[in-house]
């Protein structure tokens, strides 16, 4: 692992955090152009029976199909910056992916709930990156077996990387808490690797 890249103090986890893994100008730049050519896509989620709007703006690239919240995902091509931050990851995560997960958060009000990237499609011991670009905002960790441990909480940066590996998914959930502050817009991408 790339000493850029910090081990955070999470027990039955495996996470590294680099707040600022690209440059502010390559960030500033990546954010316009995510921005501009991702096809973003207002997704519903079924939520206690009732049909409602995702609170965030999403897309899914990569090679092969996936199911994410309940949705069939159907792939779109490969862009050039998403091939190209994929490259940029892999070489220092070690490890390969094969699709990216991306979210648009419009403002403080968009969120993301309490969850694991534990799908088994993602095999025995999830390995994901995640680069945010844009507004920074606070992510959370909580255990899901050891009620005594604090949750612990990141801000992740304008450009910055966060890998969980190992087993990281399968005892911690994370989360994207909304926020009261008036704040902007905030992409993030997860490249995963589905092995089936
Ligand atoms: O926006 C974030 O930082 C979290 C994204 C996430 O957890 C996911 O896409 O599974
Ligand atoms: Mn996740």
């Amino acid at each position: 692992m790339m000493p850029e890249l910090a081990l955070q103090p999470l027990p039955d986890a495996e996470v590294y955090y680099s707040p600022h893994f690209f440059s502010r100008e390559e960030s500033d730049n990546y954010l316009q152009e995510l921005q501009q050519q991702v096809n973003w896509k207002q997704e519903n989620i079924k939520l206690f029976g009732k049909e409602q709007p995702m609170p965030r703006l999403t897309a899914w690239y990569g090679d092969k199909g996936y199911t994410y919240s309940g949705l069939q995902n159907a792939p779109q091509p490969w862009l050039p910056v998403l091939l190209q931050l994929k490259e940029r990851v892999e070489q220092v995560s070690g490890a390969q992916y094969n699709s990216v997960l991306l979210n648009l958060y419009r403002t403080g009000q968009d969120s993301m709930g309490w969850h694991a990237d534990d799908e088994k499609e993602l095999g025995q011991e999830p390995d994901i990156a995640s680069v945010s670009f844009g507004i920074p905002r606070k992510f959370g960790f909580r255990h899901r077996f050891r009620k005594e441990l604090k949750n612990v909480y990141l801000v992740l940066e304008h450009g910055s990387l966060l890998l969980m590996k190992g087993a990281t998914q399968h005892y911690w959930q994370h989360a994207l808490p909304k926020t009261g502050k008036a704040v902007g817009i905030r992409i993030n991408l997860t490249f995963r690797n589905i092995k089936s």
